[in-house]
C-alpha cells in the first residue's frame, strides 16, 4: 500500500499560515545541527525533514556542525555531544532526567539564537523532537522555550488484540490487522508510520498480538490448535518476523512484546505439561526465552492471559497465579524482560466484580520483581463507566499496570463518536486512599520502573487507521495522558484538533465541544448513568458483537426484577464494597452516600426509590436515556456546522456516522426503557414510556 493512501492523522504538518510565526519558526529551525550517533537520530532527522518541510514550506538544512552563517538554528543531541548544548544547559541536570525525559530550551550561543533539544538518551531526543514539532503544528511561539519533560509512567504500552496470520483484530473496528505476518519479515511503510504515530505521543512499548493466543471455540478450548494462531509466534521460524517488526519500533524507542500462551511448553514445545513447578517446564521457558533474545536483543517481554475466558493457566495444575507468572519471569529476568500478567480472571464467583481481588490480593509480594500485574480499570470489562478496580492500592508489594481500552468495544465501535480521555482521567484521578487521603491511581502507578499503563489498541488497516476519524483522538489522547496525567482532557483534545483539523477557532471549539460531550452522552444512552452496565448484545457469533442493546441477556449484571433494579454488592450482598479502603467502603455501602453515577452498581433499589432530588430511580433512568439521545442529536448538529470548514472526505465520513449514531442511540434508549417499563410497570412522568406502538 503506497505511503499516501492512508491518513497521516495528527502528523499532517500543514503549512504555517501565520506570517509572524512562520518567520520566527524559519529563523530558529530552518538550520538544524543534529547529531547522528544513533539509529534513533536517523528518525529525528527524518521527522524534522518531513515536519519542517511541511510546516515551513521548504526543507531544512541539516548540518553536522554548528551552521556558522545562520541567524538561528536548532541543535539536537545528547548533553555532551555538541557545544551549543553543553555550553548552554545544565548537563548534569539533563543526565539525571528519567531515561525518556528531555529538555528543550531557547538559548543564545555565540550570539546566535539557538533552540536546544537534549536528553539523557536517544529516545528522549525522539520525544523532544516530536514535542517541538507539536508546538509548531499547534501555532505556539518557540522563541522563549524552557521545557523539562519526564513521563509519569515508565511503561506506556499498546496491547494489540490482533490475531496473527488470520489478520482479524479482536474488538478491532478499523479493518484487518496492519501486521502482515504472512509477508513478514518483509516490511511495510505502514509499520514505520505507525511507529511514528506512537512515538509522537510517547508510547514506548507495543504488544503485537492478541492476548487470546489460542482462539477458544464457544464449545470449549483447545479446538483451534490446527489453525495457525498467536501462540505460534514463539515458534523458532516466526522469531525473525518478530525481529523485523522490532527493528522498526526500536528506531522510535519502542520495545516489542508478545502475548504468549501459558501452555506454550506443550503447544510450542513438546512437553506433556505446563505445570509451572515442573523442572522441565522451567528449563523449557529458559531455553525459549534465550532463543527469543538471540533474535530480538531488546525484546520487552510477555503478556499472559491465563485462567481467563478459555485460556489455560496455572489453575490447570492447582498452582496460583504467582507460581504461574514466576516461572516465565525467571526466564526473562537475565535478559531484563518483564511479564505483564493479566488480572482479568472471573467466572467462578457469582459476582464477577469480586473475583480479581480475591484471586490476586492474597498474592501481594509473591510475584517476581519483573512481573507486573495488569489490571483493567474497572471490575467488569471496559464499560462506559465503572468504579475503580479494588486491586489498585491493595497490592503495595507488587508492580501494577492499569489496562485501559482505546478501541471502542462498548462505546459505539467505529460508528459512535466517543472521546475516552475523560473516562481515563476519572480513573487516574480516583483517590484509592491506599496511603490515606490523596492517593490517586495515577500516583500509585507513577515512578516505578516496573509499572505503567497498557491500552488496548484501536488501529487497523483502514485508511483512517481507527475506523472513525474522531477515534484518532483516543489513540492520541491515550499517549499524551499516560505521559502526563496532569494534562486536562480539553488540553489534549485541543492539541489533537489543531494538528488534525488546523487552528481555525470555530473548528477547534466545535470539535472540542463534540469530543468533550461525547462520553457523557455515551454513558446516558448505553447505561442510564446511575451505575448500570453490560446490557449489550452477545448473541452466538464467534465474537460477540457488543454493539446492540440486549438487556434480557444479563440479569446478573442489572438485577432488574419486579421490585427493583441494580445489584446488591454491599455487605448484605456480594460484599464487593468491603474490598475498598475506608472511607470508600462506607461511602459505597450506604445508598444515601453512594455517588449517584454508581448507585445501581452497588445497590438493588425499588424502582420508585427517591434519589437526593426527589426523582425516582426509574424516572432518572428514563430521563437519562432520553437525554443521551438528545445529546447525540446535538453533537451531530454541531458537526453539521463544520461543512465546508473541514475537507469534505473527513466531514462526510463523520457526518454519515453521526446519522447511524443517532439511530443506534435511539435503539439503545427504546430497547432499555421498554425493558425497564416491562419490569416496573411505572410509566414515564412525561409520557414518553411506554413508547408509542
Ligand atoms: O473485553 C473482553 C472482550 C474480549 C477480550 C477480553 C479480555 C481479548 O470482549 O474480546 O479478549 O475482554 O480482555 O481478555
Amino acid at each position: 500500500m503506497p505511503i499516501d493512501s492512508y491518513d497521516s492523522c495528527w502528523l499532517r504538518y500543514e503549512p504555517v499560515d501565520d506570517e509572524e510565526l512562520l518567520s520566527s519558526y524559519r529563523d530558529r529551525c530552518e538550520h538544524v545541527y543534529a547529531s547522528d550517533s544513533a539509529p534513533e537520530l536517523g528518525v529525528v532527522r527524518e521527522e524534522l525533514n518531513r515536519g519542517l518541510e511541511g510546516l515551513l514550506g521548504r526543507a531544512p538544512h541539516l548540518w553536522n556542525h554548528p551552521p556558522r552563517s545562520a541567524d538561528g538554528f536548532l541543535a539536537i543531541g545528547l548533553p555532551d555531544e555538541m557545544r551549543p548544548i553543553s555550553e548552554t544547559v545544565d548537563t548534569d541536570a539533563v543526565r539525571s532526567l528519567d531515561e525518556d525525559g528531555y529538555r528543550i530550551r531557547s538559548v543564545t550561543w555565540e550570539g546566535v539564537d539557538c533552540t536546544v533539544i537534549t536528553a539523557p538518551t536517544d529516545s528522549g531526543l525522539v520525544y523532544g523532537t516530536f514535542h517541538l514539532l507539536r508546538l509548531m503544528s499547534t501555532g505556539q511561539p518557540i522563541d522563549d522555550l524552557d521545557i523539562v519533560e519526564e513521563p509519569a509512567n515508565a511503561n506506556r504500552l499498546i496491547n494489540h488484540w490482533d490475531n496473527p496470520f488470520r489478520g482479524k483484530v479482536e474488538r478491532g473496528y478499523a479493518g484487518p490487522s496492519i501486521f502482515d505476518w504472512e509477508r513478514l519479515p518483509d516490511l511495510r511503510q505502514r509499520y514505520f508510520d505507525y511507529a511514528r504515530l506512537l512515538a509522537s505521543v510517547g508510547i514506548n512499548g507495543v504488544v503485537v498480538n492478541n492476548v487470546n493466543t489460542k482462539i477458544p471455540s464457544r464449545e470449549g478450548a483447545n479446538e483451534a490448535v490446527s489453525r495457525r494462531a498467536g501462540w505460534q509466534l514463539l515458534e523458532s521460524d516466526n522469531l525473525e518476523k518478530v525481529e523485523a517488526l522490532a527493528s522498526v519500533f526500536r528506531r522510535y524507542g519502542i520495545k516489542t512484546y508478545l502475548s504468549v500462551n501459558f501452555a506454550s511448553p506443550m503447544l510450542v514445545g513438546d512437553l506433556e505439561t505446563a505445570d509451572p513447578l515442573d523442572a522441565d517446564v522451567e528449563a523449557w521457558w529458559e531455553r525459549k526465552v534465550d532463543e527469543v533474545y538471540e533474535t530480538v536483543p531488546d525484546f520487552g517481554g510477555f503478556v499472559v492471559k491465563a485462567d481467563s475466558e478459555g485460556q489455560t493457566g496455572p489453575y490447570d495444575y492447582d498452582r496460583d497465579h504467582a507460581e504461574g507468572a514466576n516461572v516465565i519471569a525467571r526466564a526473562l529476568e537475565p535478559h531484563g524482560g518483564r511479564v505483564w500478567w493479566r488480572a482479568f480472571v472471573y467466572g467462578s464467583h457469582e459476582d464477577r466484580a469480586v473475583q480479581a481481588y480475591n484471586t490476586f490480593e492474597p498474592l501481594d509480594g509473591e510475584f517476581h520483581d519483573n512481573v507486573t500485574v495488569q489490571i483493567k480499570n474497572g471490575p467488569i470489562d471496559f464499560q462506559p463507566r465503572e468504579p475503580i478496580s479494588t486491586l489498585f492500592g491493595a497490592m503495595p508489594e507488587t508492580d501494577l499496570g492499569c489496562e485501559l481500552q482505546i478501541t471502542q468495544e462498548y462505546t459505539g465501535q467505529n460508528v459512535h463518536a466517543c472521546y475516552h480521555v475523560p473516562q481515563w482521567k476519572e480513573v487516574l484521578e480516583f483517590d484509592t486512599y491506599a496511603d490515606g487521603e490523596g492517593t490517586p491511581v495515577k500516583d500509585l502507578l507513577a515512578d516505578r520502573e516496573g509499572q505503567g499503563i497498557a491500552g488496548v489498541g484501536v488501529v487497523g488497516d483502514d485508511p483512517n487507521w481507527t475506523g472513525h476519524y474522531l477515534a484518532q483522538a483516543n489513540l492520541y489522547g491515550y499517549g499524551r495522558l499516560i505521559w502526563d496525567p496532569d494534562l486536562t482532557s480539553e488540553e489534549i483534545s485541543e492539541e489533537w484538533i489543531r494538528q488534525t483539523f488546523g487552528g481555525d477557532s470555530t473548528v477547534v471549539e466545535t470539535v472540542n465541544e463534540i469530543l468533550m460531550n461525547s462520553w457523557d452522552a455515551s454513558i446516558d444512552y448505553h447505561t442510564g448513568s446511575i451505575g448500570l452496565m453490560h446490557m449489550m448484545y452477545n448473541g452466538s457469533a464467534a465474537l460477540e458483537n457488543h454493539y446492540d442493546p440486549s438487556p434480557e441477556e444479563w440479569p446478573e449484571y442489572h438485577g432488574a426484577s419486579e421490585d427493583g433494579i441494580g445489584l446488591d454488592r454491599t455487605s448484605s450482598g456480594s460484599d464487593y464494597t468491603g474490598q475498598y479502603r475506608e472511607p470508600l467502603a462506607s461511602r459505597y455501602e450506604d445508598p444515601e452516600t453512594c455517588p449517584e453515577e454508581l448507585l445501581l452498581f452497588f445497590h438493588h433499589l425499588p424502582w420508585e426509590h427517591e434519589l437526593a432530588d426527589g426523582t425516582t430511580v426509574v424516572q432518572r433512568l428514563y430521563d437519562n436515556f432520553f437525554a443521551g439521545v438528545e445529546a447525540v442529536k446535538e453533537l451531530r448538529a454541531q458537526w453539521h456546522t463544520l461543512e465546508g470548514e473541514i475537507d469534505d472526505r473527513r466531514y462526510r465520513h463523520v457526518a454519515d456516522r453521526f446519522d447511524e449514531h443517532v439511530l443506534q442511540a435511539e435503539r439503545w434508549r427504546d430497547t432499555i426503557v421498554s425493558f425497564f417499563y416491562d419490569y416496573s410497570g411505572v410509566p414515564d412522568e412525561d409520557g414518553r414510556v411506554p413508547l408509542e406502538a
